[in-house]
């Protein structure tokens, strides 16, 4: 057979009288047999149940009808009162006065086969049966004739191609739909002149009843020229999703719902462009703000000799690296930095990775798998617990620095080929330190690896800044992981460990093996900037001092801060209300991020003040007193 004349092809499945699905093609001779057949098959596989009963209709068509498709928009509707609201609004649009008692006539409806035909001014039923309604049927969408139809039904595939013969029909100036599937909530306005409005949330989920209307003006005395048009005119629409393709129809409503709620909860992120370099003033927008929320606690990254050596390494070296590590991408400057690491550190060897977050997913995936128990704190960072997940290990997550509740845990935990305790050194949303001392001696009395993520700790703590094992004056951890991204003013994190742990990493760490190696401005950054931490360790005690003079600045004002860190947490617990108090505090140019979930858990939402060793004291004593107005005028 040729591809033309063309075949209608319809499908209608019941059981015991009762309709199950109906379906229906265009397509070309040689495609019918094909698509009879996979109509049959979506009959027979039908969610609503098996039929008894099938009954295939193949018609020559002819005369067929191009109609473009509606434009299609989506309007996000959070409960089904509000879709219903929108539906009529959008029908007000459409020029439909009545459009209340339209919706309401649709929820009142009883389940029909077909559409009832409303005229738009007398809400009179035109359909001559009342019981069935009217169909719209002979339409596909046109470039689907190839295709074999989908095996399950798609909603909106099947909506858009209807609702644009419809809006085309003699006299017909509008549609509402609701499916009468159970879990297909979203529905429909349409007409010629809004096109295909999509709500996302027209019923709650489980609801089965349904319908549609089909809305008329001025053919009261003459319906029958559009119901024939609608039951028996040949119609492929132009440029709706084919019938075979999914569509965004399926997520995108999943997706802007999400957002929405985001939103309703205050929890809504977005990004925000800084003009200026790195460091304790950036440009907003125009103008100048004080940031006292930057990771670069000891002013590195705008240092003009740690900028000068990443410049110059992209000159000798290149600006990517353009292979993994165990391929091509490692340069003498790779070496040297993790030498350099691990003697700054006192470990016997590093490995770095492009961020931190890949150091912790890299490292805890590598050396936890199944048959492993991992013990985290309960505090511990998203790339700590991402790690975790991703290994595949047992995780047993402890009360956070309590050493008795890991001890517990720990003594109850046989049979495991490894046990691996991991913690943040420095917590970075609290800026407490974890107990390391007690902690290295729970793991080597109970034979389980001690982990410690001292990305807020190098530069930071410790005289030297050399993290918490210094602080403490105790043996570093088995596993210490570090950042060259904050202090260090890189980008990039490492591990230090023994060499076996590190030939271990090399070989079974995917993070590092799939990655294309750090960058040389980035890795030459890491290298200049800790040669600054060495020969410049004052820089640390001036942070320290820092820290000291803002806590000080905001007792003074009645406000309790303390911490063992750079970072000083400011909880205030509810979201909306750390979100507020961040807004104000930028309205007086002082960018201080509110914290909230997930970073930290519901309902305990904080400001989250960051110090460096660069800030002048004037910046701090002005920040001090910014939070407390800003905190006193809103309580
Ligand atoms: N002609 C007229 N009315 C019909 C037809 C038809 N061919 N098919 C169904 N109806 C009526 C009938 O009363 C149903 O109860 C009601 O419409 C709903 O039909 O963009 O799935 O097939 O994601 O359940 C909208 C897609 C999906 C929204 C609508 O309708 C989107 C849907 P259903
Ligand atoms: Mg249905």
């Amino acid at each position: 057979m040729s591809d033309r004349p063309l075949y209608s092809v319809k499908m209608r499945a019941s059981r015991d009288g009762a309709h199950i699905s109906g379906a229906e093609r265009i397509v070309a001779g040689k495609a019918a047999p094909e698509t009879a057949a996979a109509l049959v098959r979506r009959a027979m596989a039908h969610p609503k149940g098996t039929p008894d009963s099938i009954s295939l209709k193949v018609v020559e068509t002819s005369g067929i009808l191009h109609i473009p498709a509606l434009p299609v928009s989506t309007e996000v509707a959070a409960t089904p009162e509000d879709g219903l609201a929108v539906a009529e609004s959008l029908l007000r649009k459409a020029g439909i006065a009545r459009a209340s008692e339209i919706v309401a006539m649709l929820k009142g409806s009883r389940p029909m086969r077909g559409a009832m035909l409303v005229d738009a001014d007398s809400l009179v039923r035109l359909e001559p049966d009342h019981e069935r309604g009217v169909r719209a049927t002979c339409m596909d969408a046109a470039g689907a004739q190839g295709r074999l139809p989908p095996t399950a039904k798609n909603h909106y595939a099947e909506a858009i191609v209807l609702a644009s013969k419809v809006a085309a029909a003699p006299g017909i100036v509008a549609e509402i739909c609701i499916s009468d599937d159970p879990d297909y909530v979203t529905g429909y306005v349409a007409s010629p002149g809004i096109g295909y409005r999509r709500i996302t949330r027209m019923k709650e989920p489980g609801d089965p009843h349904g319908g549609r209307i089909f809305i008329c003006r001025g053919i009261s005395s003459s319906p029958d020229e559009t119901i024939r048009f609608l039951e028996e005119t040949p119609v492929l629409v132009e440029g709706a999703t084919p019938l075979s393709g999914v569509g965004d129809s399926c997520w995108r409503d999943s997706i802007d719902s999400e957002l929405k709620t985001m939103r309703g909860r205050g929890l809504w992120r977005s990004t925000r462009v800084l003009g200026g370099l790195p460091g304790t003033v950036a440009s907003l927008a125009g103008r100048n703000v004080a940031v006292l929320s930057s990771n670069g606690y000891l002013g590195l990254a705008e240092d003009a000799r740690v900028r000068r050596a990443a410049a110059d390494a992209a000159m000798q070296y290149g600006a990517g690296t353009a292979g993994a590590r165990l391929t091509t991408g490692t340069f003498p400057i790779h070496a040297e930095l993790e030498e350099r690491l691990a003697e700054f550190f006192g470990a016997e060897a590093a490995l770095s990775f492009a961020t931190g977050y890949m150091a912790n997913v890299g490292a805890i995936s590598a050396i936890a798998g199944k048959g492993d128990l991992i013990l985290s704190d309960e505090l511990n960072h998203a790339s700590i617990i991402d790690g975790c997940r991703l290994s595949g290990a047992d995780v047993s997550v402890y009360r956070h620095c309590d050493m008795g509740d890991l001890r517990g845990k720990l003594s109850q935990a046989g049979g495991y080929r490894r046990r691996l305790v991991v913690s943040d050194g420095v917590f970075s949303m609290d800026g407490d330190l974890a107990p390391l001392p007690e902690l290295i001696a729970l793991c080597r009395e109970y034979g389980a690896i001690s982990y410690i993520d001292d990305a807020h700790a190098v530069g930071v703590v410790g005289h030297g800044g050399r993290g918490l094992a210094e602080h403490f004056g105790c043996d570093r951890a088995d596993i210490t992981i570090g950042t060259l991204s904050k202090s260090l003013g890189s980008e990039g994190g490492f591990v230090c460990a023994s060499r076996r742990v590190i030939d271990y990493l090399v070989n079974r760490s995917r993070p590092f093996i799939f990655s294309t190696a750090p960058s040389p401005t980035a890795v030459a950054a890491a290298i200049a900037a800790l040669q600054i931490l060495e020969d410049e360790p004052w820089r640390v005690g001036k942070l320290r001092g820092n820290v000291e003079f803002f806590t000080a600045s905001l007792a003074r004002r009645g406000i309790p801060a303390g911490t063992d860190s750079a970072i000083v947490p400011l909880i205030l617990g509810d979201e909306k209300i750390a979100a507020e108090a961040s807004a104000r505090l930028m309205e007086r140019n002082f960018m201080i991020p509110a914290i909230r979930y997930p970073t930290v858990p519901m309902g305990a939402a904080r400001l989250r003040v960051a110090v460096s060793a660069a800030h002048g004291r004037d910046m701090l004593a002005a920040a001090a007193e910014a939070i407390a107005d800003v905190l006193a005028a809103m309580r």
